[in-house]
């Protein structure tokens, strides 16, 4: 007994006493998208608020967070709630935000009132990225009778944009079967219709990024989820895929990735739910996830190193 006891506190003397991730001690946060604006990063998450782990995702809206070093964090609090978009029942899921020409568009995922059953993916805007938000559309911009693939009514969520340099924009989003579709340039219409994707073990979170000449396209695979990429030359595919980024999240199940450079660092910002108990009551899990971030690293051929989950 004595000698477990002294090898605890020899442990715990030997842990570094500020651990850095989870980043946030007095809320769960998951869903992580993150935008780079000027010398500041903001970082949007969704907002875990079940108070049982064995329920579901209890998800009303969505928090933003600045930094200036990736290390200290400023809270700013909800942008939107999931029933701010008035034709929305509720659950705030994942989201992604972009800048264009001094707008942010702040594209999500929430479930359909029951005129038309299922997620559905939103689009709001405004002049700053801490909000406040409104919806842009006023309608959802895709829902799930126009996506009817998989069994389930969430194969159409999370939203994840990319910008081209020619302007050209696309969003990525889906569950079980990735899909794609190209924006007008208003951001808030389809231009065309929604492709799919050949992604081996796909589940959702698609995100895309560019380093050089490759694109990557960073995915939740299998399930519990870890997150797998793919390669390519080309926004339009075809995508090879390289294997996994990043194991499973603790015992999060899912995990939720985004991906930025930042004043010369690369960054893989995902979620987890093995952490301690926050504000002294509840520990994370399924649906109470926290937000952690570690550098992310290129081979010399341009394939990614897997990253591990650090506590700095
Ligand atoms: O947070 C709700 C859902 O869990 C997200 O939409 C998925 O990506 C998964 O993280």
């Amino acid at each position: 007994m004595f000698k477990s006891s002294l090898c605890a506190v020899v442990l715990l003397l030997s842990t570094p006493a500020a651990a850095k991730n989870p980043l946030f001690e007095n809320v769960f946060t998951a869903d992580p998208a993150a935008l780079v604006d000027g010398d500041t990063v903001y970082l949007y998450t969704g907002h875990d608020e079940a108070k049982d782990n064995n329920v579901f995702f209890e998800m009303h809206d969505w928090l933003v967070f600045s930094s200036k070093d990736m290390k200290h964090w400023t809270p700013h609090g909800a942008i939107m709630q999931a029933i701010d978009f008035r034709w929305a029942k509720g659950d705030a899921w994942a989201a992604h935000m972009v800048k264009r020409e001094g707008k942010y568009y702040f594209y999500t995922t929430v479930r359909h009132k029951d005129d038309k059953p299922g997620f559905a993916i939103g689009v709001a805007v405004s002049d700053s990225p801490t909000g406040p938000f409104k919806d842009a559309l006023g309608k959802a911009l895709v829902t799930d009778d126009m996506t009817k693939q998989t069994p389930n009514d969430w194969d159409d969520i999370d939203p994840a944009i990319y910008i081209e340099e020619n302007g050209d924009v696309y969003m990525f989003f889906g569950n079980l079967m990735p899909k794609y579709v190209k924006l007008k340039d208003n951001m808030i219409e389809l231009d065309g219709e929604i492709k799919t994707l050949d992604l081996p073990k796909f589940t959702e979170a698609a995100w895309v990024h560019k380093k050089d000449d490759n694109y990557y396209l960073s995915y939740a695979c299998e399930f519990p989820e870890k997150i797998c990429y793919a390669m390519s030359k080309s926004i339009h595919g075809p995508w090879e895929y390289k294997g996994i980024l990043n194991e499973i999240a603790g015992n999060s199940e899912t995990n939720h990735q985004s991906i930025i450079e930042f004043k010369g660092k690369s960054y893989f910002i995902y979620h987890t739910g093995a952490v301690p108990p926050l504000n002294g009551q509840h520990s994370g899990g399924r649906f109470r996830r926290s937000v952690a971030i570690d550098a992310l690293n290129y081979n010399a051929d341009g394939t990614l190193k897997r990253v591990i989950m650090t506590s700095e």
